[in-house]
């Protein structure tokens, strides 16, 4: 039996966002989430995150699963609507609700990860992330956090997945607050980015040991024939607007000319101001992948609708009916996901001396219920053990990874997909009792041994 050993003090956990778990909705204020969730028809199953699992309520014992698994880092975010008035004053229960979950987080010995943004924008914020000075009171919650939590909480993420709360959110119309208008996702994925440099400003500042980043997440796109110029300049402007719009900012000061070339009039004049790039391109301490597939596309006619990649209309995705797919329809891909760690590595963070973190990864499977006994999920587990396999091999071709964060903890309100999906290591009965699924024993004895062990080849 083969087993990969991964490097020592590599950090073992899992991560999770405050709309998908906590629920609590009635101690809190009103996010975008909560607006989309009431527009007919936005979630599959008609659901919301007014309950979701129960965190709010529940969380000693969620803690108490995870140290019972070993696990050492929890990524958890922060829902600015919780901790914030409409007035910008702070809300004391909600703030102390953190307060409290960090605290039983380090008594149970697991370092606590805080997001700052996992997309419950306050719904009371004009223009939401189209408005700049949505930037300014980011920046603020940000402080606000880091004054009630920053003597604890040493790991700092800004945003997580800005591709989705802009293109996704205001071009596609897929997530929250649903727009189809290519001209202010742009503008979002600016303010979000600008938001995300004042943030890294203030809490520098504040605390200059505290380690500070942003996650960003990378579906690696592929010319479905290399040979074809048209398929490869589609996916070069599918990774454009997916990727490279947030990682050049960031990590070489500047937009892509040929992604503001794309862009063309859905480029908003005077969007960005003096200063913005040397904000966003402020020195990070690391950089969160999420990753869970890869695309095929070739250049064509899709049918028309509104899409995420405004500069690549003629982007039409690809099926390759050879590889497996997790119930999101998501192809695996573990290979992609190994380039794109050596490729990050090499193009951007290696040159800044800063390590990797895979802050999510996992896959959705149609788990049987929990009512129905124990959840042998051992397509989770196979793809658990794909994709690792994948990071120690980025790892041994010099590749500088020290963190991997399963998503999820547990099953949980899967945006758009309501409740419909399941990424959970454990799944949640109709009571919201806890229920560990297989693939957490297994992850347990992962993190336990820091040995992967592979299966036997056929
Ligand atoms: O559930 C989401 C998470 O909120 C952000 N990253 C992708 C996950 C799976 O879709």
């Amino acid at each position: 039996m083969s087993t990969l050993r991964f490097p020592q003090g590599f950090r073992w956990g899992t991560a999770t966002s405050s709309f998908q778990i906590e629920g609590g909705a009635d101690e809190r204020g009103d996010s975008i989430w909560d607006e989309f969730c009431r527009v007919p028809g936005a979630i599959a199953d008609g659901s919301d995150g007014r309950v979701a699992v129960d965190h709010y309520h529940r969380y000693p014992q969620d803690v108490e699963l995870m140290a019972s698994m070993g696990l050492d880092t929890y990524r958890f975010s922060v829902s600015w609507p919780r901790v914030l008035n409409p007035d910008g004053s702070v809300n004391r229960v909600g703030m102390g609700f953190y307060d409290a979950l960090v605290d039983t987080l380090c008594a149970a010995g697991i370092r606590p990860w805080l997001t700052l943004y996992h997309w419950d924008l306050p719904a009371w914020l004009s223009g939401g992330w189209t408005n700049r000075a949505t930037a300014d009171a980011f920046a603020d919650y940000a402080m606000r956090v880091h004054d009630a939590l920053g003597d604890r909480v040493r790991v700092w993420t800004t945003l997580n997945e800005p591709w989705c709360a802009s293109f996704l959110s205001y071009a596609g119309g897929h997530h929250a607050p649903g727009h189809t208008d290519p001209a202010e996702a742009y503008a979002a994925a600016h303010h979000l980015l600008l938001g995300h440099g004042l943030a890294v400003k203030a809490l520098r500042a504040a605390d200059p040991e505290a380690t500070l980043g942003l996650t960003l997440n990378f579906t690696p796109a592929y010319p479905a024939d290399p040979d074809s110029a048209a398929d490869v300049d589609v996916v070069r402007r599918v990774d454009g607007t997916a990727h490279r719009i947030f990682t050049d900012p960031v990590f070489r000061g500047e937009y892509p000319a040929d992604v503001i070339a794309d862009a063309g009039a859905a480029w908003p004049s005077g969007l960005v101001h003096d200063g913005d790039l040397e904000l966003i391109g402020a020195p990070i301490d690391v950089l969160g992948v999420n990753y869970y597939t890869s695309q095929l596309f070739h250049a064509g006619q899709p049918a028309p609708q509104p899409t995420p990649h405004p500069a690549a209309t003629d982007a039409v995705a690809v099926d390759r009916p050879e590889l497996s797919r997790t119930d999101m329809g998501w192809e695996v891909t573990p290979d992609a996901f190994r380039d794109l760690l050596i490729g990050l590595h090499r193009d951007y963070t290696g040159p800044a001396g800063i390590p990797l973190a895979i802050t999510e990864n996992g896959a959705a499977i149609d788990d049987p219920d929990p009512a129905s006994g124990p959840i042998d999920d051992t397509e989770r587990i196979d793809y658990l053990v794909g994709h690792l396999s994948a990071v120690h091999q980025a790892i041994e071709a010099g590749a500088q990874v020290d963190t991997y964060l399963v998503w999820s903890l547990i099953d949980n309100f899967e945006w758009a997909f309501g409740y419909t999906k399941r990424f959970g290591l454990v799944a949640v009965d109709e009571a919201l009792n806890r229920v560990p699924k297989a693939s957490a024993r297994w992850y347990s004895e992962l993190v336990r041994t820091g040995t992967l062990t592979l299966p036997e080849r056929a």
